[in-house]
């Protein structure tokens, strides 16, 4: 059986990507806020073209927001192999607030050449113009009412929430551009596309439930988040979280075998609900702090 491949691409992220280029000829800072969990599959691939592109000079300020749901120490791997790459990447929690104080401030360092010039011809400052741009659902608009303290822009969980371009004043200093969820119009590489799939960044009709949950399944199996030596046998992370939630241990079951004999085992059978109970438990945090992606070695 082949898998059909994972494509959302919907009308209104053709439409905002048109706009947003448009409006990028105002921006001086992009804050490009990805998904901590999966910082690679959430990386854009046009968005550095569009900072560079000759006409306005432009900063770029690289956000990892949801650091509440990856480890510490995950976050750490992440800070120092990003450092290798020449990236200074900042860790936000939108919801609860951690870091968002400090994307603001490196807002203002980045661009301050903006207000330097201004100054030096005697002209009074001007706020500086970010544009915030990512995935959809990776807590954009989150992070715009955070940082000013109010429900100021639609923000909730699922993937298009934002249509509208939409300027907000943060304080005299700084203003930011709100923008939908973009993606690249064609999604090749189909494993970043599954995660992105199992994060609900892309519209669940893009996907089927049961072999995503099941991609989750096989994902946490791989995964070995304990870090530290212990005389038990060695388990996946998978094995033991699935087992702490649902009483039943995937062991040699592969993910495509999990849900089903989940099913069984809870839900009389029905494999959709157990897929979507999967995929729920996964995105609520109540499986845990788990990352998709680790910083390569
Ligand atoms: N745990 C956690 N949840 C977050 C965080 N940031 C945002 N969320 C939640 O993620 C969901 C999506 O947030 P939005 O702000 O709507 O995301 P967006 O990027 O603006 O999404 P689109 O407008 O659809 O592109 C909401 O339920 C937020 O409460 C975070 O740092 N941690
Ligand atoms: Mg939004």
């Amino acid at each position: 059986m082949t898998t059909p491949t994972i494509q959302w691409y919907p009308g209104h992220i053709a439409k905002a990507e048109r706009a947003l280029l448009e409006q990028l000829k105002l921006v001086d800072v992009v804050f490009e806020v990805r998904d901590a969990r999966i910082p690679l599959a959430t990386h854009h691939p046009k968005l550095q073209s569009w900072i560079d592109r000759p006409g306005t000079k432009k900063g770029r300020v690289l956000v990892l927001n949801r650091v509440d749901s990856i480890p510490s120490a995950i976050r750490q791997g992440w800070e120092q192999w990003m450092r290798t790459q020449g990236e200074t990447p900042y860790f936000t929690d939108a919801r609860q607030g951690q870091g968002v104080k400090s994307i603001a401030h490196a807002a203002q360092d980045v661009a301050a050449w903006v207000n330097e010039r201004r100054v030096q011809r005697g002209m009074r400052p001007r706020p500086v113009r970010a544009a915030v741009i990512g995935f959809p659902n990776v807590g954009k608009s989150a992070l715009i009412n955070r940082l000013v303290n109010r429900r100021v822009v639609e923000s909730a969980a699922k993937p298009g929430v934002t249509r509208q371009l939409r300027w907000v004043r943060i304080s005299s200093e700084l203003e930011l551009l709100d923008a939908p969820g973009i993606l690249p119009a064609n999604l090749v590489d189909q494993s970043a596309a599954v995660k992105l799939a199992i994060c609900d960044d892309i519209g669940q009709a893009a996907y089927d439930n049961q072999k995503v949950a099941a991609a989750l399944v096989d994902l946490l199996c791989g995964l070995n988040l304990t870090g530290h030596a212990t005389s038990e046998p060695v388990r996946s992370t998978g094995d033991r979280v699935l087992d702490d939630r649902y009483g039943l241990a995937p062991g040699m079951l592969n993910g495509e075998d999990y849900v089903p004999a989940l099913a069984e085992f809870r839900y009389k059978g029905d494999r959709e609900r157990a897929a979507r109970t999967l995929l729920q438990d996964f995105r609520k945090g109540i499986l845990g702090n788990l990352p998709l992606e680790l910083p390569p070695m």
